[in-house]
């Protein structure tokens, strides 16, 4: 696959175990779907411990580090690759701002949850964080590599 196809951006997108439990896997897929962007990977799992405190290495000295890692691993999450135009970016846009008080009506956090620690997804922030994200959630045969039979109506 040609990676430097600007349409072939990939994100890493999870619905965590509060959206799960509550029921808005299919809500948030249809988000992306709708607007267009592809799905190259799916799957439901209780995600182990030791690859949760990676996932999140960089906020190991925050106080809600061992709380946020509990969470995360209280139930199955459902984690998800995304791929086109911008997608990292726009995908952060439509999960709203971390802070789901502070993220717009429309937004998913926005339309479906209150509080920080439990915000119902993850997106990734920025594309070399993308591509460390899905090499830790997916193997490589994970990944789908197909094409839209009717890109042209979305590009
Ligand atoms: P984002 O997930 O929007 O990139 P990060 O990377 O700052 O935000 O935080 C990762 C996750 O840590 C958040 N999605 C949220 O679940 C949790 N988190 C962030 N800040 C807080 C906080 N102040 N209290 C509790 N949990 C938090």
């Amino acid at each position: 696959k040609n990676m430097t196809d600007a349409n072939a951006e990939r994100t890493f997108i999870a619905v965590k175990p509060d959206g799960v439990q509550r029921g808005l896997v299919g809500e948030i897929i249809k988000r992306f779907e709708q607007r267009g962007y592809k799905l190259v990977a799916g799957k439901l799992m209780v995600a182990p411990k030791a690859l949760l405190e990676n996932h999140y290495k960089d906020l190991a000295d925050k106080p809600f580090y061992s709380g946020l890692v509990t969470y995360m691993a209280s139930g199955p999450v459902f984690a998800m690759v995304w791929e086109g135009k911008e997608v990292v970016k726009m995908g952060r846009k439509m999960l709203g701002a971390t802070n789901p008080r502070e993220s717009a009506p429309g937004t998913i956090r926005g339309d479906y949850c209150i509080d920080v620690g439990r915000n119902i997804c993850h997106g990734s922030d920025a594309v070399e964080t993308a591509q460390r994200e899905i090499a830790l959630w997916f193997k490589d045969d994970e990944l789908c590599d197909y094409e839209f039979a009717d890109k042209k109506w979305v590009y």
